[in-house]
């Protein structure tokens, strides 16, 4: 009997300290990218998501201090940041500049050494008969056994990060038999892939406390092998890469991401316009040329859909301008065709055209062309359908400022009408309210202007449907104030 209850008490003991000894540390392979910032992105929008740290049991971590590094190629290569939030979930945060296709990995690194994957043939050819984190790149094989069974014809490729202390020139020194390549930082610094090297040396600037990127390709093809990475600077001693500076990586799961960066919404600052039509025209003559649109960095929109208006103007100020039409590819291009019967020097304008109202400047003085231009309308008590000309329905744009102040005013936007014929527009008080010194102008014709007072004023210009008309609208305010446009059905 005895002796069974020592049994007993011997597998109890036996069991706790077995369940004592599992370390939970982040798995990379539980750990998980959460948000869509790997997956909806647009030029100059912020993209964001989190990684959440997760253990070998699938349990979250609630502690930080892990080192999640992503890296982004494809059309451009960049690495955004990681921000450790302490709480075992990372965020990283970029705005991407450049539309295209990506590849996004993102990895846990961790110290210790490098990722070795062991080949048999030179060529690094699969299947991966070895994977191994190797501390150290120092192995003296002799005639011996490299894989499991090969003592010949073996490649290597060692992968991961190699951590700075100083900014300084690093010099690594490779011994090998037989041949090897290293780039760090994505740069070639040996190579020596058809000879064996005794001590050879290459050199690189590097930042301190950095993680760069290290690729080591090492082959043995016949006899003696032997394959060694050492690194000195001013202020480091040469010796073996130790395995404290060397990190391997791991993708966390699903990594790498493949996604698009699609192009922001049309800039027309920055669209372009190209073709002979923009140089010399011949009155009565078609000219063409060609829009491009792109978004605030360039990018070409990709798809069509935006809309655009161009208007040729004589130097003489009571010519109408002509119009040119356009055609939308639908692949981010318009060609434009005009025939303008002006003679001589000519300006041409390209506009970009939004619908839902019109673009206003609003001025700190009387003058509209001195103090400050002030874009925040509501800091002026101004509604926001102000601005809104809602051509089909209400038939009025309407501006109210709240408390006697001393401005000016500019709008300026297109008109779309609907008819052919002549449209009388109206500008007028609504009481208790005053105005002063109105001017509209449509088409650069100036259509009317007022002096301060009750009365109403009108003006008149034909126009024609389906084209864009170019229309001004300025005041002065120095009184309280309600404007209103009488815009015709
Ligand atoms: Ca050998
Ligand atoms: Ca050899």
């Amino acid at each position: 009997m005895n002796l069974i209850l020592v049994s007993l008490v011997f597998f109890y003991v036996a069991g706790r300290a077995g369940a004592q000894s599992i370390d939970l540390i982040t798995d990379a392979s539980q750990s998980k990218v959460t948000g869509d910032g790997l997956n909806v992105v647009t030029t100059g929008s912020t993209a964001k998501f989190t990684i959440r740290a997760m253990d070998q049991t699938n349990t979250p971590r609630t502690a930080g201090g892990d080192l999640f590094i992503v890296d982004v190629t494809g059309t451009a290569t960049f690495s955004p940041s990681v921000v450790d939030m302490l709480d075992g979930t990372y965020v990283c945060e970029y705005t991407p500049i450049v539309s295209g296709s990506y590849v996004a990995s993102v990895v846990l690194a961790q110290s210790g050494g490098l990722q070795g994957l062991y080949y048999e043939n030179v060529w690094f050819f699969e299947p991966v008969v070895r994977q191994n984190v190797d501390p150290q790149i120092n192995f003296q094989w002799g005639n011996g056994y490299i894989t499991a069974s090969a003592q010949d014809f073996v490649s290597i490729r060692w992968t991961g990060r190699i951590k700075t202390q100083f900014a300084e020139v690093y010099t690594f020194a490779l011994t090998s038999d037989d041949g090897v390549k290293l780039y760090v930082d994505g740069r070639p610094i040996i190579d020596k892939w058809d000879s064996f090297t005794n001590d050879t040396l290459g050199t690189i600037a590097l930042q301190a406390n950095r993680l760069y990127s290290i690729k080591i390709e090492y082959k043995e093809v016949t006899n003696t092998a032997y394959m060694q990475m050492y690194w000195m600077s001013e202020r480091t001693p040469k010796s073996i890469v130790p395995s404290t500076v060397l990190y391997y990586e791991t993708n966390v799961y699903q990594s790498p991401f493949e996604f698009i960066v699609q192009p922001g919404s049309v800039v027309s600052t920055s669209c372009v316009a190209n073709g002979a039509g923009l140089q010399v025209a011949t009155a009565g003559k078609a000219s063409q040329f060609t829009i491009k649109s792109v978004d605030q960095f360039g990018n070409s929109r990709g798809v069509g859909g935006d809309s655009f208006s161009v208007h040729i103007y004589s130097k003489e100020p009571l010519k109408r301008p002509d119009q040119g039409s356009t055609v939308d590819n639908t692949d981010s291009s318009y060609s434009v065709e005009y025939t303008t019967f002006i003679a001589g020097e000519v300006v041409l304008s390209v506009l970009q055209v939004i619908a839902g109202g019109i673009a206003a400047t609003y001025y700190t003085s009387a003058s509209m062309n001195s103090g400050t231009a002030i874009a925040a309308r509501d800091s002026l008590d101004i509604k926001n359908s102000a601005v809104t000309i809602d051509y089909t329905s209400a038939g009025a744009l309407v501006v109210t400022f709240a408390a006697a102040r001393s401005y000016s005013v500019r709008w300026k936007g297109l008109l779309l009408p609907e008819l052919d014929q002549i449209f009388t527009f109206t500008v007028g008080k609504r009481t208790p309210f005053q105005w002063e010194n109105v001017t509209l102008y449509l088409d650069n014709y100036e259509i009317l202007t007022t002096g301060n007072g009750n009365l109403e004023y009108t003006g008149t210009i034909d126009l024609r449907k389906s084209f864009f008309m170019i229309l001004r609208l300025c005041t002065k305010l120095e009184s309280q104030y309600q404007l209103f446009l009488e815009v015709p059905k």
